[in-house]
Order: structure tokens, then C-alpha cells, then sequence
């Protein structure tokens, strides 16, 4: 079987849309979501007549609300813009994508989902493992757990109680202006002085909010993620100065250059590293080099993965900069069916690293037929 007519390097055969439901409404400052659209990649290599196969997601969500990127936008981009860009190269390699890709603008999220198919294609047809490619250096990670914004505090509690039973090692809770000092106290008395706890605002805070945020300090907080605008570097840097509990950017870090200045300006005290939004996993991994150079912690966000995604973001985590725990949490916290045969499981609050070729996970292609919405062929050879 032939899957391109010149060169070995990979194709990618198909975009396919999912659509699962959650197992509960996920708020945040903006909006609540109670199911996902997902895109999915697959790629193809051949290696001596012998064709095999890899899968990539991408992290965009149904509205442009977290991010500039969207679920509809990141489909167009793809097919129409970035696979025939692809396409028209000899022997594509993962490590070409995100150059081919380069003179495209943004994006990020729709590039991200293209590398990483064919780097599972690649190390599968290979027989590596993702996490030895990457040099990971642990065989389990910490799990953490991002908890939605509640209609009423003992609503949250019991939420929290249930994760804390579950055995996540960190909560993390969404907080918004009006939403935040109260919640934040309930759930501190409920956790303890010694549990991990932060917060995110999703940007959801002006640079008027300083004085006001400064009284999260009271609780002992790990770090607050993304309080002000994705583009106001300054703001979060005035605010790190101000405040106590520390500055995590999330969305603000866009690549490894703006990565680089917020630390510089002082903007990051510690950072939300996410393979989605910096446009790939091989980025991912060198604003994980560039924060461990520079002693700022790093750890990895979670964008609702299905558990191709989370089996990704755990070897990823599994690098040696990652000293706080990520939002990578069971299968189960979103999905009653994960589309993989082995869903991302929490044991005594860590998740195993996957050590199979590729991501090391094997999608349960029934399930998949099942909740697809849309298929939509690329392969060059038809
Ligand atoms: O995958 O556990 C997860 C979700 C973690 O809170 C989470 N992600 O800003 O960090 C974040 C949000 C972005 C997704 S909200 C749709
Ligand atoms: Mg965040």
C-alpha cells in the first residue's frame, strides 16, 4: 500500500471531528461548557511497504473564548491552508512540521494537532515511546485537578471533597470578579493549610484589580494563573511586583519568545506550559529547556484532552522542569467513555507515564465511529 508517490516522509490521511459530552458542566470566567467538539488528525509513514498510522488532537474549543482559536477556524485552517503546505514537501519529518508551517500566522492550536500526529506516526512505525523522545526522567506525575466555577459554595465543597477523595495531589480552582475571595476562603478551611491549591482567572481581571488580588495572599496560594489580558505582559508584571502569591501565565504565552520576555520583564514567576498553544509538543519542549535555564517552574495545562492528549501532556510532564503538579487529571473527571482503550487513571494521586510506541495509547476506533461527527479525507493519494 502506497500512501504518498514520492519520498517516505509522513502524510496526514484524514481530519475527523468528535463530539463528546461531558460528565459535568465545566465554568469558567468565560462561559460553562457541557460538551466539546474535538479534532482529530490522522497521519500515516511508511517504512519499507509497511504503512502505520498516528493520531493527533487539537486542544481549540467550540468558541473563540479562551484563545483567538476555534474549533470551526482550526478545521479550514487545516485542511484548506496548513496540510497542503504540508503536502508539498519530500519526506516530512514531526521535527519539519512547525517550520513548513512557520510563514502562517497563529494558529498554533490547528499546527500543534498536525505535528502531533505524525510524531505519534513516526515513533510508532519507530518503536518509541513519546516519553523517550523526550528524555522524560519519571515514570509517574503528580495529578492535579482544575475545578469550575460553582453556582453555590457548598456545591463546590462537595466537588472538592470528591476530588480530594479521588486522590489528586492539587486543586486548582477557577476563580472571576465576584467569584473569587469567598470561594478561595471555603475551599482553603475544607483542603487545610498543607494542600496545594491555586487558582485561574482566565484573564478575567483589569489592572485596576491589584489592590484586590492582593488579598488572595491571605491564603497561601501556590500561584494565581492569567489574572489580566493574554496581551498585558506589563500588567502582570506590576501585579507580580504588588502581590505575594506568585504570577503564572497560561494564556499570554503564545511561543517561546514571548515566553522568554515575560520572564524577562517579570510578568511569569512560574508557567503554564500548554503543547496546543505554543503551536506543538517540540516547541512545548523547549520553553520547558528555556524555563528550567532560568529556575522558573513550569507546569503542564490541561485543555480538556480526550486521552490521546493526556497520555501526551503525562510524558511531557515526565521532563525534569515540571515541579508542579499539572492539570492532568483521570480520564473520568471529563469523559464517562474516554476514545482510548486505556484511559488516564489517577493511583494515589499519580498518573502513569506511558511507555507504548508513540503516545502509547490505542484509540477505541468503535467509540470513535460512534461520536464522529465529520470525516474529512486528506490523504494526497486519495
Ligand atoms: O484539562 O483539566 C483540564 C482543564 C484544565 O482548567 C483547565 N484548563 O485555562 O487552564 C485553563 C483551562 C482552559 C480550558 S477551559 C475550556
Ligand atoms: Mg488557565
Amino acid at each position: 500500500m502506497t500512501v504518498r508517490a514520492h519520498g517516505h516522509g509522513a502524510v496526514i490521511r484524514e481530519l475527523r471531528e468528535i463530539r463528546l459530552p461531558l460528565v459535568s458542566p465545566f465554568q469558567t470566567s468565560f462561559g460553562v461548557q457541557t460538551s466539546r467538539r474535538i479534532l482529530l488528525v490522522r497521519a500515516a509513514v511508511e517504512r519499507e511497504g509497511v504503512v502505520t498510522e498516528g493520531w493527533g488532537e487539537c486542544v481549540a474549543g467550540d468558541e473563540p473564548t479562551y484563545s483567538s482559536e476555534y474549533v470551526d477556524g482550526a478545521a479550514l485552517v487545516i485542511r484548506e491552508v496548513l496540510v497542503p503546505r504540508l503536502h508539498a514537501v519530500d519526506d516530512l519529518a514531526a521535527s519539519d512540521v512547525a517550520r513548513v508551517l512557520e510563514p502562517v500566522r497563529g494558529h498554533q492550536m490547528a499546527k500543534a494537532a498536525l505535528e502531533m500526529a505524525v510524531l505519534d506516526a513516526e515513533l510508532r512505525a519507530d518503536g518509541r515511546s513519546f516519553a523517550g523522545l523526550l528524555g522524560a526522567t519519571r515514570t509517574h506525575i503528580p495529578s492535579g485537578v482544575s475545578v469550575g466555577i460553582h453556582p453555590s459554595i457548598d456545591a463546590l465543597l462537595a466537588s472538592v471533597q470528591g476530588y480530594v477523595d479521588d486522590g489528586y495531589v492539587r486543586i486548582k480552582l477557577k476563580i472571576e470578579p465576584g467569584l473569587d475571595l469567598e470561594p478561595v476562603a471555603a475551599v482553603r478551611d475544607l483542603i487545610g493549610p498543607e494542600m496545594p491549591f491555586q487558582v485561574d482567572a482566565n484573564a478575567a481581571y483589569t489592572r485596576h484589580d491589584v489592590e484586590h488580588l492582593g488579598r488572595l495572599d491571605a491564603f497561601d496560594l501556590l500561584l494565581i494563573e492569567q489574572p489580566l489580558p493574554e496581551d498585558d505582559l506589563l500588567g502582570h508584571a506590576q501585579l507580580a511586583a504588588a502581590i505575594g502569591t506568585p504570577v503564572c501565565l497560561d494564556e499570554s504565552i503564545t511561543s517561546e519568545t514571548v515566553c522568554a520576555d515575560a520572564i524577562d520583564l517579570g510578568a511569569a514567576e512560574i508557567v503554564n506550559i500548554k503543547p496546543g498553544r505554543v503551536g506543538g509538543y517540540l516547541a512545548a519542549r523547549r520553553i520547558h529547556d528555556l524555563c528550567h535555564e532560568r529556575g522558573i517552574p513550569v507546569w503542564c495545562g490541561g485543555m480538556l484532552e480526550t486521552g490521546i492528549g493526556r497520555a501526551a501532556n503525562a510524558a511531557l510532564a515526565a521532563l525534569p522542569g515540571f515541579t508542579l503538579p499539572g492539570d492532568i487529571s483521570a480520564s473520568r473527571r471529563f469523559w464517562a467513555r474516554d476514545v482510548v482503550t486505556e484511559p488516564i487513571d489517577v493511583v494515589g494521586g499519580h498518573v502513569a507515564v506511558p511507555t507504548g510506541p508513540g503516545f502509547g495509547v490505542t484509540l477505541d476506533m468503535a467509540l470513535i465511529e460512534e461520536v464522529t461527527a465529520t470525516v474529512t479525507p486528506l490523504d494526497p493519494a486519495g
